[in-house]
């Protein structure tokens, strides 16, 4: 017959990290495999409810105002008690920071554990309605030697991360990840309820095809982002221009990048002078992904994950991806 046999040997998320924790040796305790085990829980929760937004009436406003004085959608909040609940019942954490909180949760005592996550619970919200790929990000710290947990243990430098992620909700939900030796891709198979390894030691082509910034901001942007985006718009023969793929939702544009390659960038501009995006839960993660993957990740001047943030909520410019196309870009800021 034509029917492949399955695969009797699927690696599950929980399986590779474990086998990474063993590699590791002695240093493992495994609590960072329990802490992103509960990460996952998180995420197939949030799948389910974004899969069923429209139904249950979980699409619209939940009529708050979150710290940026942004409106929250119902599933923004919805989202962000789903993760708080289950990283404070993991027993694993310390510290808590969600873009949807003004303060950091300090956990308490009978349910701290060692780790701090910093994350955005729905990111690119303004995309729900529409049905376009959304997402979580998440970033893991470990908190100081002999600290009890306090908001200090996450005003770090990113490139002090013991992990990152995001999932992307989308036709299937994808949970990438690092814990510090390379990028791996998971895809949920909904039916085993598992996150299957699908996209093992994911590398940034050294070189890409596709730009991808909100162009309807350049009258804001500064001159070295503007006279980038000309040198590939209008580059000198033979070279052909590169196309432009810009989803509005970070998760789903970081994660195009990482397959295939090119730049994404969130500038700071006349408007937004420190740009958009946030530093702790939203460019430090996909900077450590994207140098994980042996791409490069940039304010323009300074690398990313040597910021070191002086509050929870501060925002920082983005440019992310191929290398190549990276260097470029900076080379512009020279
Ligand atoms: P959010 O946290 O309010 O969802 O905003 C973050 C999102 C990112 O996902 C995306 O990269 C960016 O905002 C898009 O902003 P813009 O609509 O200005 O292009
Ligand atoms: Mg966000």
């Amino acid at each position: 017959s034509n029917e492949e046999a399955p695969n009797t040997d699927l690696i599950t998320l929980t399986r590779h990290v474990l086998s990474d924790q063993l590699r590791l040796g002695a240093a493992a305790t495994g609590d960072l495999t329990l802490l992103l085990t509960a990460i996952q829980v998180t995420s197939k929760f949030i799948a389910t409810n974004v899969r069923k937004a429209r139904l249950i009436n979980l699409v619209g406003l939940a009529g708050e105002t979150n710290v940026q004085g942004e409106e929250q959608k119902k599933l923004d909040v919805l989202s962000n008690d789903i993760m708080v609940n289950a990283l404070r019942a993991s027993g694993k954490t310390a510290v808590l920071v969600s873009e949807e909180l003004e303060d950091a949760i300090i956990i308490e005592e009978k349910n701290r554990g060692k780790y701090c996550v910093v994350f955005d619970p729905l990111d690119g919200s303004s995309n729900i309605d529409a049905g376009v790929n959304i997402g979580t990000i998440f970033g893991i710290y470990k908190v100081r030697p002999d600290s009890k947990g306090s908001v200090e243990d996450v005003l770090r430098p990113g490139s002090e991360m013991v992990a990152a992620g995001y999932t992307m909700y989308g036709s299937s939900a994808n949970l990438v990840l690092s814990t510090g030796s390379g990028v791996n891709g998971y895809t949920l198979d909904a039916a085993l309820g598992e996150f299957i390894l699908t996209h093992p030691d994911i590398k940034i082509p050294p070189r890409g095809k596709i730009y991808s910034f909100n162009e309807g901001n350049s009258m804001y942007f500064n001159p070295p982002v503007n006279a980038y985006l000309k040198s590939i718009k209008f580059p000198s023969p033979p070279k052909s221009p590169y196309s432009a793929r810009y989803i509005g939702s970070m998760v789903a544009d970081v994660h195009r990048t990482l397959l295939y390659g090119g730049i994404f960038g969130y500038p700071d501009d006349k408007k937004s002078k420190s740009g958009k995006l946030r530093l702790l839960y939203e460019a430090f993660p996909m900077a450590f992904l994207t140098e994980q993957a042996g791409g490069v990740a940039t304010t323009g001047t300074k690398r990313i994950l040597d910021i070191l943030p002086t509050s929870i909520h501060e925002r920082c410019p983005v440019f992310l991806g191929s290398k190549e196309d990276v260097q470029d870009l900076m080379k512009f800021y020279e």
